[in-house]
């Protein structure tokens, strides 16, 4: 800016120079004149380069596009298997839950044909396995903490998976990694994984 306000107050000023032609040299203007002058050419706002304005506002955006899972309230929850729900097709709703260690997940087998089952790569040491049977409910109580990551088995290249954390998410780090590799099986919707992850 104002490298920008020097180049045009030199080139006004010239301009103003030549356009007065009196050839008198800088006494031809008064000081009020000068300071007439000063006035018109001083810039008005301010000035921001484009390449500014794209740096900034997509960051922003980014830190605040994941919202947060909060710890679900009572020890039994519900996670309905639908074929359609407002994430998708073929889905677990709520996809993502936070309960409390000892609570317990009711699977409730809403359309047809899905089921609920534990991926071993994807529990805290120590925890059982669960795997529910074709249309019908199950109901896992969880007892020991960490992250789990559950699939439907027929729906499993179509994501349709479900993130359950209890108590604290000790095993992150472990999940975040399998979930590099397991993402690759995933025919439809590939960044579920990634993103209900992102929402603990
Ligand atoms: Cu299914």
């Amino acid at each position: 800016m104002n490298r920008f306000t020097s180049i045009l107050a030199i080139s006004m000023s010239s301009v103003l120079m030549i356009g007065c032609g009196s050839g008198d040299g800088p006494d031809a203007l008064t000081e009020n004149q000068k300071n007439l002058v000063a006035q018109r050419i001083a810039p008005v706002g301010s000035v921001t380069k484009a390449s500014e304005l794209d740096s900034a506002a997509p960051v922003a955006a980014m830190s605040t596009a994941v919202e947060k899972v909060a710890l679900s309230e009572g020890s039994e929850h519900t996670v309905k298997m639908l074929n359609s729900g407002d994430g998708g097709n073929m889905i677990f709703e709520p996809a993502v839950i936070k309960v409390s260690k000892g609570d317990t997940i009711h699977f409730k087998a809403v359309d047809m044909s899905h089921n609920s089952a534990s991926i071993d790569a994807f529990m805290p040491s120590g925890a059982s396995a669960w795997a529910g049977t074709m249309n019908q409910d199950i109901s896992v109580t969880l007892d020991v903490e960490g992250v789990y990551v559950y699939q439907c088995d027929p729906h499993a290249m179509m994501a349709m998976i479900g993130v359950v954390q209890v108590g604290e998410a000790v095993n992150i780090d472990e999940v975040r990694g399998a979930a590099d590799q397991y993402k690759s099986n995933f025919m439809m919707n590939a960044d579920r994984l990634t993103s209900y992850l992102a929402q603990l």
